[in-house]
């Protein structure tokens, strides 16, 4: 199964920032797509709930160095 998972990540200031965390979402196991935007401070993340969890992924977020939390 696929879930949809929204974030907001804190502490981005460019587009480098961006890349960097749509790769370190990417390269996550169980993670499809990985979509950030810069402007809203948004990130969606399509997974797989028998893979990794919401939590895992805002943890992933705060390791790069970037604030993390779970929208919905
Ligand atoms: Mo460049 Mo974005 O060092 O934080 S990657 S500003």
């Amino acid at each position: 199964g696929t879930l949809v998972g929204q974030f907001t990540i804190g502490g981005m200031t460019c587009a480098a920032c961006v890349n960097s965390v749509e790769g370190i979402l990417r390269d996550l196991p169980g993670v499809k797509r990985a979509v950030v935007a810069l402007a809203t401070s948004l990130g969606e993340v399509e997974y797989d709930p028998n893979v990794i969890n919401k939590d895992e992924i805002v943890t992933a977020i705060e390791d790069a160095g970037f604030e993390g939390s779970l929208v919905q």
